[in-house]
């Protein structure tokens, strides 16, 4: 069932606690924890607890949730002080564009110089 928390999923599991994670921030229905293999200074993933597996499923299936996930990061990015000269919210969406964990997930970025468009 949609959201529903899938057993061969790793951020359903960081969600549970099953699998380590350095947290940043929480609220009721989602979390945010700094990315295993960081790719800037600041890089830090929002995810909701509830799973679905991309960004378009959850804004489909749960609009304010994905509403709050882009909150989330909107506070990572003033909390990591990012937000001037700028930062990144990406999610990457299907295997060709880079996707390997497929529980919705933002990528906030920053804290570097960003290039356009990206790689
Ligand atoms: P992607 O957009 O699906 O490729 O992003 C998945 C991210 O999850 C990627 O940047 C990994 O470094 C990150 N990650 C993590 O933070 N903790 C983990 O235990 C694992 C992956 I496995």
């Amino acid at each position: 069932m949609a959201g529903e928390p899938r057993a061969d999923c790793l951020f359903c599991k960081i969600v549970a606690g099953e699998v380590p994670a350095t947290i940043v921030k929480e609220s009721e229905a989602a979390l945010a924890f700094r990315d295993i293999n960081p790719q800037a200074p600041t890089h830090v993933l929002v995810i909701p607890r509830a799973h679905y597996p991309d960004a378009a499923s959850l804004a489909t299936a749960a609009p304010e949730l994905a509403a709050e996930v882009l909150r989330l990061a909107g506070d990572i990015a003033a909390d990591e002080k990012i937000v001037d000269p700028g930062y990144r919210v990406v999610f990457n969406t299907g295997p060709g564009a880079g996707q390997t964990v497929f529980h919705a997930h933002a990528h906030v970025l920053g804290g570097r110089g960003l290039e356009w468009p990206p790689g």
